[in-house]
């Protein structure tokens, strides 16, 4: 069970179900629809052709014929007047009965395109929130594997304004560094022309390296899970929030020395709600840290820091700076 945001042409992928964004005709039309008719050869339209059309907000299924996934699922996402006409309610409702009839036919993987948010004009920033939200409360009640997939660049666009504040709290922290090392590099200069270092003798370790390793710190598995406990949450809480597949999390509790990657990492800690200190200290088991100096690490800074920690907007937003996402 997850939700992954992928830069893909949704005809050529080889799941069990692709959603179409269709027309109440079901009768075909462009964009992603003409895809996916195209590919799919004559058999799918002679199918929809007994339908007898679809409402918006409502969705149907078919076979996928030439394509190499196993069911199309038809959906009519709504026509963008304005954002007052349900437009909203609309949408979510297309997410919703594509992922139930999904669930109806035995679906365990779906992916979506970006319904209404072309030729029906629905602002792609909105179209996206919706979709997000929409998939991941289903996904609190259903296990799945549900891609977004976002066929252009330039079609993930989160708001303008958290954009924007975003890059400017990159650009800063990027001017800080450059400060620091402009800095450190002068110290540097100026202790290569003061007195020579003084060499100390070689302290005696007081400890064996036996004793040392005896002392070992809790580890990954251990701090998650005991923060787990702290914080009266269940397993599927924990991992569902952090976006991460049960297998996955069986994996992590199994092994008191398991080591995750570092966007696993982060992943748990959003879903723990670590402030950033508590962030560092969770890496810092998994032998990793958050520097000043990288974009995806600023990027979860930034949200860490404004205590969003809602982990599909934090995909977004990696996403739309072409990073890797969580989970
Ligand atoms: N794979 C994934 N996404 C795609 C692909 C693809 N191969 N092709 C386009 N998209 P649209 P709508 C994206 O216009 O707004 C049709 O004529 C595209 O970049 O296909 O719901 C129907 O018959 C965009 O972000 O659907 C209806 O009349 C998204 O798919 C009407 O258009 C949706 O764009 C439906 O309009």
């Amino acid at each position: 069970m997850s939700l992954h945001i992928i830069r893909h042409d949704i005809t050529k992928m080889k799941i069990d179900a692709i959603v179409n964004a269709a027309n109440s005709s079901l009768l075909g039309g462009g964009g992603v629809d003409g895809a996916i008719h195209h590919a799919a050869g004559p058999g799918l339209l002679k199918e929809c052709m007994t339908l007898g059309g679809c409402d918006t907000g409502d969705a149907k299924i078919t076979g996928a014929y030439n394509l190499p996934c196993k069911y199309v699922i038809h959906t009519v996402g709504p026509v963008w007047h304005g954002g007052q006409y349900g437009e909203k309610e609309l949408l979510r409702s297309c997410y919703i009965k594509s992922l139930e009839l999904a669930k109806a036919n035995g679906c365990e993987s779906v992916a979506f395109p970006l319904i209404s948010s072309g030729v029906y004009g629905y602002p792609k920033d909105q179209a996206l929130r919706v979709a997000m939200d929409a998939i991941s409360d289903f996904l609190l009640t259903w296990d799945m594997t549900v891609y977004m997939v976002i066929f252009d660049k330039a079609a993930v666009t989160i708001s303008q304004k958290l954009f924007s504040d975003i890059k400017q709290y990159i650009d800063q922290a990027y001017v800080e560094e450059s400060e620091v090392k402009y800095s450190r590099n002068r110290i540097l200069a100026e202790m290569s022309t003061s007195a020579p270092v003084q060499y100390c003798k070689a302290i005696k370790p007081e400890k064996s390296l036996e004793d040392i390793i005896g002392e070992i710190d809790e580890s990954f598995s251990q701090m998650l899970l005991r923060k787990i406990d702290e914080l009266g949450m269940t397993d599927a809480e924990c991992y569902k929030k952090a976006n991460i597949d049960r297998k996955l999390f069986s994996k992590i509790r199994g092994d008191v020395n398991y080591k995750p990657s570092k966007p696993t990492a982060i992943a748990f800690a959003v879903a723990l709600q670590l402030n950033l200190k508590e962030t560092e200290e969770l890496l810092k088991k998994a032998g990793f840290a958050l520097s000043r100096s990288n974009k995806f690490d600023l990027i979860i800074r930034y949200f860490i820091s404004n205590g969003n920690y809602n982990i599909h907007e934090i995909n977004e937003a990696l996403f739309a700076f072409d990073q890797n996402l969580l989970g």
